[in-house]
């Protein structure tokens, strides 16, 4: 598949940042409807994923209900072993899932290894709408979801324990995320009112250490939306999209007046200037501004993310250092 650089979007928010260099807010234009285009994107090959958010945001829903309809498809997909239901176990052979999801106003909530439910990034809406909290961690967030009425089921598919058992065999414990198309679900969607809002969901490194969390939960990290300026989110290693918070540094960027390419590409660079050379795990981030701009640029060649407006619903390849 042909690389996208964005040079469009880049010199377009480059004019922007000569006007108004530091605080550089993007306001979204509206249709000649008088709405806004809803656009979805998500990480990865997530057809259907991407296509239920897309249908959501066309039927009038919110850009947050879209997202949490959007990457359900994924948890409850039992063939992708990264998210939700098969998703691969920890060491221990137990799934636990994360997930976090943002909306217009700044509300968030979260859900930290959580076990037997496959829905998080549901139950971490319940956590933002039902609780004063924004984090739920293990068996706490476990028996809120069924105070909530989430039906608690087994995670492990035969599939994913037969691949675990494989794995148990040598236990060679080397956390690296590879570069291939089936991994974390991070989506980020603009309704018909120009809200954007997003979701992250993942059951994260593969055979992990019990209690491990990563970047996809943790608002800042794996997501993060300001309406004045636009969101991100990131897939691949991370405890590397931890180390440099990763989504909150790509709005920020765009705060002072980078494309999402831009923006991205410097996230990654960050990451970068502490691994010198080409390090061998993949970090991957997507973004968009609320001018609905996108940028998405990773590590290592092989990330790819979908893009859905106008009726089309396209897989797109990132650009990589
Ligand atoms: C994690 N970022 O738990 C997730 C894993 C991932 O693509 O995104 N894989 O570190």
């Amino acid at each position: 598949m042909k690389r996208r650089h964005f040079i469009s979007s880049s010199s377009a928010a480059g004019m922007g940042a000569l006007v108004a260099p530091y605080f550089f807010s993007p306001r979204p234009s509206p249709s000649h409807t008088g709405q806004f285009e809803p656009i979805s994107i998500c990480t990865w090959s997530f057809v259907q994923a991407n296509a239920a958010a897309f249908r959501a945001l066309q039927t009038g829903k919110s850009a947050l209900e879209a997202a949490i309809e959007g990457v359900a498809v994924e948890e409850n997909n039992a063939q992708n072993t990264t998210v939700g239901l098969g998703g691969a176990p920890d060491r221990e052979g137990n799934v636990s899932l994360d997930a976090c999801v943002m909306d217009r106003q700044g509300n968030c909530g979260a859900v930290l290894a959580v076990e037997n439910v496959k829905n998080v990034a549901a139950l971490a809406k319940a956590v933002m709408d039902n609780t004063p909290h924004v984090i739920l961690a293990g068996a706490g967030a476990q028996e809120f979801a069924l105070q909530q009425g989430f039906v608690p089921e087994n995670l492990l598919t035969e599939e994913s324990k037969l691949n675990w058992e494989k794995w148990l065999k040598t236990a060679m414990y080397k956390p690296v995320i590879n570069i291939e198309n089936h991994d974390t679900i991070g989506m980020l969607c603009r309704d018909q009112n120009g809200h954007i809002e997003g979701a992250c969901t993942t059951s994260g490194l593969a055979y992990k250490m019990r209690g491990r969390v990563g970047d996809s939960p943790i608002i800042g990290s794996g997501l993060f939306i300001d309406q004045k300026i636009g969101g991100a989110v990131a897939t691949g290693m991370g405890e590397e999209v931890l180390k440099t918070v990763g989504s909150f540094l790509i709005v920020e960027l765009m705060r002072q007046g980078k494309s999402p390419q831009q923006a991205c590409e410097e996230a990654v660079a960050r990451i970068l200037e502490k691994n010198p050379g080409k390090p061998n795990f993949q970090v991957a981030y997507l973004a968009m501004n609320t001018q609905g701009e996108i940028g998405a640029y990773s590590i290592h060649p092989g990330f790819t993310y979908m893009h859905a407006q106008k009726e089309n619903n396209a897989h797109k390849a990132a650009s990589a250092f």
